[in-house]
């Protein structure tokens, strides 16, 4: 087997001296538990990570707020621009901190670098907004007065990250937020953290050869310690999460009780709707694609397959086909498509939903069990599943992470559409048909009800430009492109009077 980290990887970044999983504008000496960083790949160890103490977490928010206090007076056009920088850096960087993605997220280099790839967009997107983070004019019913509404910075806010997107959904939030004018405080998940720290190092060139106000701050902790600290600190007026249901849930309640604000994106349990009067050979790509890119580990990974009676048994056997080609393995070897998942823990979830779903009456259709790769056998492999499964069986209705397709048959388009949206989560969606009847019915008020409607396209690989986020369990929170924006500032409603008396709203008379 290839060295796992190249010898010149870590130096090349300026990782080699470092172990401190705290930065706060200067990266914090280790003086808490450390984080051992293991590549899924093998098993092995590769890096150990400092962990936040309380004490540093509480004078990094203080920082937070005096740099926040520097950040937002700095136009927001210029505040663009060492965006635009950072994803100049990011570029030089694209390969290296794709390697790090790949040994610590087990991802292929295509995605590892395409996860890079989507800092860098977002970074564009982010330059743009810098000069159109617009206000309404709104006329007003009083004479000599002028009403508008202007979006000003929120503060430091805070992003928890998952590790299945180490580095691109952060700079979702970041990028955005720090041109909105606020500061970004990173906890990232321990499983992904040295990627975080990478991160850190690249953008840590900009801001100091800037000499900027210092808007990103990193603190790697663990479990949920590191979490209860910002989701209960009424400092951070903003929490940003990805992660599980039943994590975002306590999170949203412990900002809530605060009166806090946060912005939710949790499981994704997406369909994807497969009609007779498809395309077949691009909803077989669609639908492959979409269950096995990141083994299974995308948010927006196609867990279920709804498919047309008619065509159901054709598509089956075509689906057990591909699943049979691809190559599971090593990610950085040429020809593999699907890695490792991402720890044991990973491994016995597969397991025990596939278990489950045969329990509840599902049939086994592919794969179904862990796999030991020859040489890497400390890694986390399993075989990618198709299981035929009945909508109602409450296996179906969760999200496993890992590579597990349910494959379901329906007969009318409604009864399609009922069965995609019979699950609790409501992220991504969609359908593979040539009939635009079919296909407008799916976009329709009874049609998906999920943030992410796809038409002839995966439910996963969305791009920067749109709002990202979904409905009902996946906690409505949008990131990303559209008026994202919007949430990491506050609005404010502005009424001038320019005239010399003082006429009231609603004509309300008061006279003395
Ligand atoms: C996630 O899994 O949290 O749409 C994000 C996609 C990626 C992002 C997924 N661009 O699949």
């Amino acid at each position: 087997m290839k060295a796992l980290v190249e010898d010149d990887l870590f130096s090349k970044i300026g990782l080699d001296d470092v172990n401190s999983g705290v930065y706060d504008g200067e990266w914090v000496k280790p003086s808490g538990k450390m984080l051992t960083v293991k590549s899924p790949i093998d098993g092995s160890e590769v890096a150990k990570i400092s962990l936040a103490t309380r004490a540093d977490y509480d004078r990094l928010v203080s920082r937070a707020i005096e740099e926040f206090k520097k950040w937002r007076m700095i136009p927001a056009p210029k505040r663009g621009l060492i965006i635009r920088e950072i994803g100049d850096e990011l570029r030089k960087e694209k390969k290296n901190l794709g390697k790090i993605v790949t040994i610590e997220a087990g991802k292929t280099p295509s995605e590892g670098e395409g996860e890079i790839q989507e800092m860098i967009d977002i970074s564009d997107l982010a330059l743009g907004l810098s000069r159109q983070l617009y206000g309404l004019t709104i006329a007003s019913e009083r004479p000599y007065h002028r009403m508008y509404e202007q979006w000003v910075p929120l503060g430091p806010v805070a992003v928890i990250t998952s590790f299945n997107f180490p580095a691109s959904v952060w700079s979702w939030n970041a990028f955005i937020a720090a041109v909105d004018g606020d500061v970004v405080i990173w906890k990232p998940s321990s499983k992904a953290a040295l990627t975080a720290v990478a991160v850190m190092k690249v953008i840590e060139r900009v801001l100091k050869r800037n000499n900027a106000p210092n808007i990103f701050f990193l603190m790697v902790s663990s479990g949920s310690e590191g979490g209860d600290w910002i989701t209960n600190d009424p400092r951070i007026p903003l929490v940003s999460f990805t992660g599980s249901v039943p994590v975002g849930k306590k999170i949203s309640e412990n900002v809530a009780k605060r009166l806090g604000k946060s912005i939710l994106e949790l499981g994704g349990n997406n369909g994807a709707i497969v009609s007779d009067k498809a395309d077949i050979d691009l909803a077989l790509r669609g639908v492959v694609f979409g269950a096995l890119a990141t083994a299974g580990q995308r948010c927006t990974t196609t867990r279920r397959v709804i498919v047309q009676e008619k065509i159901y048994d054709q598509f089956l056997e075509k689906l057990k086909n591909a699943y049979s080609t691809i190559k599971v393995g090593d990610p950085r070897e040429k020809g593999v498509l699907v890695g490792p998942l991402i720890d044991e823990d990973a491994v016995k979830d597969y397991e025990h939903a596939i278990d489950l779903a045969i329990k509840q009456g599902g049939k086994l259709i592919f794969g179904g069990k862990r796999i030991t790769i020859k040489g890497l056998e400390g890694g986390h492999y399993v075989m990618p599943t198709i299981i035929e499964a009945k909508p109602d069986m409450p296996i179906v209705k969760e999200e496993t992470f890992a590579s597990i397709l349910y494959v379901m048959k329906y007969r009318t388009i409604e009864e399609a559409i009922e069965i995609h949206n019979s699950v609790p989560q409501g992220l991504s969606s969609s359908i593979f048909t040539t009939d635009l009847r079919e296909e407008e019915a799916f976009l329709s008020p009874y049609g998906s009800d999920c943030g992410l409607a796809n038409v002839n396209t995966s439910t996963a690989g969305a791009e920067i430009g749109g709002a990202f986020g979904g409905e009902k369990d996946t906690g409505g929170g949008r990131e990303s492109g559209s008026d994202a924006w919007k949430y990491y500032m506050r609005r404010q409603t502005v009424t001038k009077n320019w005239g010399q008396t003082l006429p009231l709203a609603q004509d309300v008379v008061f006279e003395f």
